[in-house]
């Protein structure tokens, strides 16, 4: 077993597996950071460019993602306060009045493996939850979902109430949801727009970049 085995294992949706060779790389002395870094993050990466190529679908997505996370879970216990260097901390969510979280939840968990901490509050959520966690967690970035057209104005809120704070330079907001344009991104002010997961994960690590 190897920690291609595991890269291996994502990119065939097989979270059984990822868990079993996680597992043995760990028991065997393998570097955590490694097994994140060489086998998940880049198996997830791959998966993304799949997915841009028209090779998986979202389905297949959703499978990869889960193995990963399956992996994931297993590597976070080994993992010393010295090692942890997380990209950044995001604070992920459903806006408010709005119950849709299965895209959610695939960003929440790609930008996971793609090595980012991520805070995911779950949906309905209003304003002032999110600008407590991302006070709480001191967060560099804000991702949004909405599915709804009519709970798509919820954002701005979120940006206007992060601009009241003296919070807005801090922070950087990424939205997305079927219903969410890069028109849309602009007119309310947010950092960033993606219409699918990998392209998150992608917006989110070039926006992480610190001058
Ligand atoms: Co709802 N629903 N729904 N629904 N639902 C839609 C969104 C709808 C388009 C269906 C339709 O009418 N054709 C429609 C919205 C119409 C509109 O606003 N224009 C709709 C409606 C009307 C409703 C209700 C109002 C129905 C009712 O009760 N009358 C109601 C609202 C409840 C509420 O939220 N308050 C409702 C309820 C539900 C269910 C609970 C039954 C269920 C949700 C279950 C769940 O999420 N746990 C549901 C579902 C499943 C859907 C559809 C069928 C599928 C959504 C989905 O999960 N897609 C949807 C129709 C559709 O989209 N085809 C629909 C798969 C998912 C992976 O894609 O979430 O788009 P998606 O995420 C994508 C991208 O958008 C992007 O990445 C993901 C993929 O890579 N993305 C981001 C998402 N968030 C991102 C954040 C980012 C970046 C990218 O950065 C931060």
């Amino acid at each position: 077993m190897a920690i291609q085995d595991a890269y291996q294992a994502v990119l065939a949706f097989d979270a059984a597996t990822v868990t079993e060779i996680v597992k043995l790389e760990i028991e065997a002395g393998t570097d955590s950071l490694s097994i994140l870094d060489d086998g998940l993050i880049s198996a997830m990466d791959e998966v993304g460019k799949r997915f841009s190529d028209g090779e998986l679908f979202l389905p297949e997505m959703l499978m990869a993602a889960q193995a990963m996370k399956a992996g994931v879970e297993v590597v976070k216990p080994h993992l010393s306060n010295f090692d942890v260097h997380y990209k950044g901390t995001v604070v992920v969510g459903t806006v408010k009045g709005d119950l849709h979280d299965i895209g959610k939840n695939l960003v929440a968990m790609m930008m996971e493996g793609a090595g980012f901490k991520i805070v995911d509050l779950g949906v309905d959520i209003g304003v002032e939850k999110f600008i407590s966690a991302v006070k709480e967690n001191q967060a560099d970035m804000l991702a949004l979902s909405a599915l709804l057209t009519t709970t798509m104005p919820a954002m701005k809120d979120i940006i206007d109430a992060l601009e009241e704070e003296g919070m807005r330079d801090g922070v950087k907001v990424i939205i997305g949801g079927a219903p969410v344009t890069q028109d849309f991104s602009q007119s309310i002010g947010a950092d960033g727009y993606s219409p699918n997961a990998p392209g998150a994960v992608e917006l989110a690590r070039n926006l992480m970049i610190k001058p």
